[in-house]
This record gives C-alpha cells, structure tokens and sequence, in this order.
C-alpha cells in the first residue's frame, strides 16, 4: 500500500496544491516542523505571523526573483494538518510552480504522497475519517447534491450521528458488564426489558441511518445505466438525447456503434454514467463482433441495462438466449412508437418495466427517466433531504452493526452474550470514524486522494 510508509513520518512535506496546468492562481503548499523556516529563506521575510496573509517575494537561492504573491503562514495547531503550514499563493503556471516546489524541495521538505496532508490532519486529531474521506468526495464531486452531502460529511454530521449512537451503545454494554462482574447483583425482569428496548431503539437508528448512506453514496458514485439492443433500434440517438450532445454517431446503417460509447449525466442530482454499446446480433464482421464482446461485459459491470426493442415480441428472443444473468436490473424499450400507433406509456413485463418511447421524437423518455430513478427507488428523491457522502465501506459496516445488534437481541436473556455482540457493534462503529483502523484500511483509503490534499 502506498500509504503505509508515512503511518510513521513527521517530515516536512511539500506538493502543488491547484490542479495541474496553467491557472490564474497557483498554491503550493508545506506542512512540518520546517515549514516557516524554509519560507522564510524563500521569501526572506523575517517573522511569519500565523493567520496573516503578506505580499511577499519568492526566491531562488541565489537571489533571482520567480515571481511575487501571498504567503500565509498558519501555526500548529490551528492549521488545516495540525501542523505548522505554510501556502505561497503565486501565477499559477506550470514551470513557475514547478520551479519553486523544486525550491522548496533542496531546502529540505519532500513531495507529499497523494493525501499526506489530510492523514496528517486525521492523525493529529483535526479530523475523524468520515471528514477526511469527506475532503476526497468534495474534490471528486460531479454534482451540486454531492458536493452539499460531502459538505455534510466533511461538517461532521455523519460521524456526529454515529458518535452518538456509540455513546448509548457503550453505556448499555458498560452496565451490563457490571452486572456480569457483580453476579450478585442480578440484572432484573425490568432492567432486561429496558436494555432490550435500547438496543432496539440503536438497531432502528442504525437501519434508518444506512437508508440515509446509501442514498449518500448513489449520489456520490452515481451508477451505470447501458443501452443494448439490436442494430439500428436507436440506442445512440437514445444516449444523445439524455446527453443533449452528439456524443454517438446515428446513421440508419444497422452496426454504427462499435466501441461502447459514454455519456456522464446528471439526472435528478444523480449521476449518471451511459454507455451506449454495439448492437447485439449474430455477425461474421470481425470488428463488430469484437463490439459485441465489449457490450456483454458492459452488461457485467451496470447497475441497470436499457434493452431497445423495435416490439416486445422480441423480449422472448432475449430470455431465451439467456443474455441477461437472473437478478440484472432491466427495463425495456419499444422505440419508434412514431411510426406505430402506439402511445407513450409503461407497463411490466413479468417484473420489469416496458417503456413505449420514441428516442428520435422525444416521446415517452421522461416516462423512461422516472423508471430509470424508480429501479434505484430514487423516484420520490427529496434533494433537499439532509444527506452525507458515503461510501461501501460505510455501508458494510452498518450492516455488519446491525448484524451484530439483532444477535444481542436473540441472545438477550445471555447477558455474556449479550456484551460481547455489544462489543463487537461498538468496535465496528469505532471504524467507521477511524478510532479502529487497521494501517491498510488508511492506506486505501488515502491512496485514493489526489497529490497536494
Ligand atoms: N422514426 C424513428 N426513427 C428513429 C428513432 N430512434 C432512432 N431512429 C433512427 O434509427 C436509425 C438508427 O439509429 P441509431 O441511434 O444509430 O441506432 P443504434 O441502435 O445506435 O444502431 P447501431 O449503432 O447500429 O447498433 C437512425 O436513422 C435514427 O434516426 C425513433 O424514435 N423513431
Ligand atoms: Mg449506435
């Protein structure tokens, strides 16, 4: 893991901390014990207040001047890491930036790893690592909802509601394992009863809670929707639509798409990654046939699979030849309804959704889109609802609590039991914010972060 190797590293540290390319305004910044002395010989100004932005100068050692900007210095512990931190603030061209990192770098710090400076500001406590995943969404966030839910997370909501929740379950657990200690003293009729409604009251919270994160990570990580279907059925002028641009080609000769094609969108706040692939049918084309092996294995990957039909008659035809695996999310489309008399609406095939659309004519497709949100149960989604980011690993350790919870509660007149359900529970929410953390879980987790945060 890349991470592992700055568990244990209190260095200076330095990185470019703007995106890549040119910009009006470029950061780089350093965190460590030899951050104000080293902007100090950059910038030769003699004392760096904490907090205070000054107009200063940077150099090279030997006196050439690179460019002029703001320097702010902030002082551990007030500062984003917990550390002393100091960011110039310059034009933000590339060699410019570059040339001063190098600076910074023969002075004595060194590049930063990708999110060193959030795990700094994690190990020295100015963050739990809900926050510090948090800062990773809101750089990654593709949508306004995503970026208000990360915001959230990042504020501290999230872990605030479990620290909550682990309060109670650490009081309940502590008086029964008092009760355990002092056998004489029996937990009675009355006492079981209480202990048990408060460890249901937990689950309930827990389960609430997951509904809350799961919606959080749809919105975070979006899904992926493909369009399938036979040539010339109008998938691509299907993804076009929804995308509002050209982004397939569209000619009425059957075969067109060869290489998947994909569209982000946001729709409802979601988003939304298409793929429009290659039209599925029995060919000796080399080229086509090497498409179609692609759209089967984007099938695999897609939460949802968007089948064009020219007419239902030919569902039979798909589930006869088993394209779809058993449980796949699926909705049908009958396309070009404009050049039949049938009407846009939805009905079901078995159990899924059978559109009647024309993509061409835009006829039925906001029909489409609420079936779209409805597979994910997202078709009453209140954007305004109070949401964090989150992610699989949150959610896994939510069911793993709520596991653990209904095993307390079956094994409720066991007290023994009972505790050590109770401790497990508590140490599955410690993990969540980072009380409990194995070094790879860390290192996965930051690994992911960009250079310079
Ligand atoms: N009348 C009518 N024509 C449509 C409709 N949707 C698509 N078409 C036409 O059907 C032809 C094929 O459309 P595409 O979107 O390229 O079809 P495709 O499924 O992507 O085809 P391949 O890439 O070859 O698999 C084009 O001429 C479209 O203009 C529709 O709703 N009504
Ligand atoms: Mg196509």
């Amino acid at each position: 893991m890349v991470n592992s190797s700055f568990l244990n590293d209190d260095g200076t540290i330095t990185a470019i901390a703007t995106a890549a390319g040119m910009g009006g305004v470029g950061v780089i910044r350093i965190s460590g014990p030899d951050a104000f002395s080293i902007a100090q010989k950059i910038t030769q100004v003699k004392t760096i207040e904490s907090h205070r932005a000054v107009f200063s100068s940077f150099l090279l050692k030997d006196g050439q001047l690179l460019d002029k900007g703001l320097l702010l210095g902030f002082k551990s512990p007030k500062s984003f890491t917990g550390e002393d931190v100091v960011e110039f603030q310059l034009h933000g061209g590339p060699a410019l930036l570059q040339t001063l990192l190098e600076e910074v770098l023969s002075l004595g710090a060194r590049m930063a790893k990708p999110g060193e400076f959030t795990f700094r500001a994690f190990v020295n406590n100015k963050l739990d690592l809900t926050q510090a995943e948090a800062v990773s969404d809101i750089i990654n966030a593709s949508t306004k909802s995503a970026v208000i839910n990360a915001a959230n997370s990042l504020k501290g909501d999230f872990s605030l509601k479990i620290n909550n929740l682990l309060k109670e379950l650490i009081d309940i657990r502590m008086y029964i394992e008092a009760c355990l200690d002092f056998p004489e003293e029996e937990i009675d009729f009355i006492e079981k009863g209480q202990i048990k409604a408060k460890i249901e009251s937990i689950r309930q919270s827990i389960i609430d809670l997951n509904q809350i994160a799961v919606k959080g990570q749809i919105i975070q990580d979006g899904f992926q929707v493909c369009f399938v279907g036979k040539p010339n059925v109008g998938k691509s002028t299907l993804i076009n639509l929804f995308s509002k641009e050209e982004v397939a080609i569209v000619t009425d000769i059957p075969g067109t798409t060869r290489d998947p094609v994909r569209a982000s969108i946001n729709l409802n706040g979601i988003p939304i990654k298409f793929v429009d692939t290659a039209g599925i049918r029995e060919t000796t084309d080399v080229v086509e046939k090497a498409g179609i092996e692609k759209t089967r294995a984007t099938i695999e990957r897609s939460a949802l699979v968007i089948v064009m039909l020219d007419d239902e008659s030919e569902i039979k035809d798909y589930l006869n030849h088993n394209i779809f695996s058993h449980d796949m999310n699926i909705i049908w489309v009958v396309n070009k309804i404009d050049l039949s008399s049938k009407k846009a609406k939805v009905t079901h095939y078995e159990n899924n959704p059978l559109v009647y659309a024309s993509a061409k004519f835009n006829l039925g497709i906001d029909l489409l889109e609420n079936e779209i949100l409805k597979s994910f149960g997202l078709e009453s989604f209140d954007t305004n609802e109070q949401l964090f980011s989150s992610r699989q690993r949150h959610l896994d350790a939510l069911k793993q609590i709520n596991n653990y919870l209904k095993k307390a509660l079956e094994t409720i007149e066991q007290p023994e039991l009972v505790a050590e359900e109770l401790f497990l529970a508590q140490k599955e929410m410690s993990s969540i914010t980072g009380e409990f953390s194995t070094e790879d879980l860390l290192g996965e987790i930051f690994s992911r972060f960009c250079i310079g945060k």
